[in-house]
C-alpha cells in the first residue's frame, strides 16, 4: 500500500493509504490528483490538499447547502462558486422548488474528472435542465452578474491560496452582496479555527464579511479528512437569522433523507466553543 500525506501544520501530518493513483494532471490553474483507496474510497486533491472523498463528502455537502434552505425554504435561484466536483449542486438540485442553479467553477478539468471518477458527486448534474455551468473565475463571474439576481450564493472554494485567493477578498464579498436580492444568503467555506495556518484565513474572512453584511454568523461541522477535522462555514445574510428564522416544519416537508444534517444539528452547529468565539472576535 502507498501513502498520500498532507501537511496539516508545521509539525503535524495526515496520511491516508491508497491502492492506486488513478490520475495526475497539471492544469492552467492547479495540480489535480485522483487516488483510489479503501478507507475513504476514491478521493482527489488540488495542489496536494484533500478536497473530496467518497466517505465524508456527505458531511461537507449537507452542511454547505441545507442550513440555508431551512432558513429560507423559498430559495429559487442559486449561484455556486467553485464546487467543481458537483456535490454541492447535487444537494441543491434535490429541492424541487429550485428553478435555476448557476455554477462558476474556474477549472473545467475538476468537473470532467469528477464525472469520470467520482459519479457519487458529479453524476447527473450537467443533465439537469435547471443547471448552467460556467467555467470561469468566480470573482469574474460575480463582477458581471446583474444586481439582486440570486437568493443564495454558496462559495464552495479551495483555501485562499493560488486560484482561490480572489474568493476571500473584500471585493468578492461586496459583489456577492450586490448580486444577492433583499433576502439573500451567502454561505462560504470558512476555513478552520484549530491550526494557526488556517485560523488566520478564518479571521480575515470573518472581518471582511462582517464589514459588508448586516447579519453574519459562523457554524461548524466535523470533517475527518480536513486539517484538524474541525471546519467552519460562514452564514451571511441581508435579513434572515439562521436560528431565529429557522423554518423546521417547512424544511421537514421537503422529506429529504440526509445522512448528516437535521434541524437539531442546524441549531447546535451555530453554538461555538469559547476559543473559536474569541478568535472570531479578534480583529
Ligand atoms: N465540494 C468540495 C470541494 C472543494 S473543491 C473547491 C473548488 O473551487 C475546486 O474545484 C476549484 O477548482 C474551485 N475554485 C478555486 N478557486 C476558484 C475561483 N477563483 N473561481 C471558481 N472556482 C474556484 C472545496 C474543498 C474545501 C477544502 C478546504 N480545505
Amino acid at each position: 500500500m502507498k501513502w498520500y500525506t498532507e501537511k496539516w501544520s508545521e509539525q503535524c501530518k495526515f496520511s491516508l493509504g491508497y491502492d492506486e493513483h488513478i490520475h495526475s494532471e497539471k492544469t492552467a490553474f492547479q495540480q489535480i490528483d485522483f487516488y483510489k483507496g479503501r478507507e475513504f474510497g476514491t478521493f482527489f486533491t488540488l495542489d496536494g490538499l484533500m478536497m473530496v472523498n467518497e466517505k465524508d463528502e456527505f458531511i461537507y455537502h449537507d452542511m454547505i447547502v441545507h442550513p440555508a434552505f431551512a432558513t429560507n425554504p423559498m430559495i429559487k435561484h442559486v449561484l455556486i462558486i467553485g464546487g467543481g466536483d458537483g456535490g454541492t449542486a447535487r444537494e441543491v438540485l434535490r429541492y424541487p422548488t429550485v428553478e435555476k442553479v448557476v455554477m462558476a467553477e474556474i477549472d473545467e478539468r475538476v468537473f470532467r474528472l469528477s464525472q469520470q471518477y467520482l459519479p457519487l458527486t458529479a453524476a447527473g448534474i450537467e443533465e439537469d435542465q435547471r443547471m448552467t455551468l460556467h467555467f470561469e473565475d468566480g470573482l469574474q463571474y460575480v463582477r458581471n452578474a446583474p444586481d439582486a439576481s440570486f437568493d443564495l450564493i454558496l462559495v464552495d472554494s479551495t483555501d485562499p491560496i493560488s486560484v482561490g485567493e480572489g474568493l476571500f477578498t473584500t471585493e468578492f464579498y461586496k459583489q456577492c452582496y450586490r448580486v444577492l436580492n433583499d433576502t439573500g444568503i451567502l454561505i462560504n467555506q470558512h476555513e478552520s479555527p484549530y491550526f494557526e495556518e488556517y485560523a488566520e484565513n478564518m479571521r480575515k474572512a470573518r472581518n471582511k464579511i462582517k464589514a459588508i453584511f448586516p447579519l453574519t454568523k459562523v457554524y461548524q461541522y466535523h470533517m475527518p479528512t480536513y486539517p484538524s477535522g474541525h471546519w467552519l462555514f460562514g452564514f451571511a445574510s441581508k435579513s434572515f437569522d439562521p436560528i431565529a428564522d429557522i423554518k423546521i416544519a417547512q424544511w421537514k416537508k421537503f422529506s429529504l433523507k440526509t445522512k448528516y444534517y437535521n434541524t437539531d444539528l442546524h441549531i447546535g452547529a451555530f453554538a461555538l466553543p469559547n476559543y473559536v468565539k474569541e478568535e472570531l472576535a479578534s480583529e
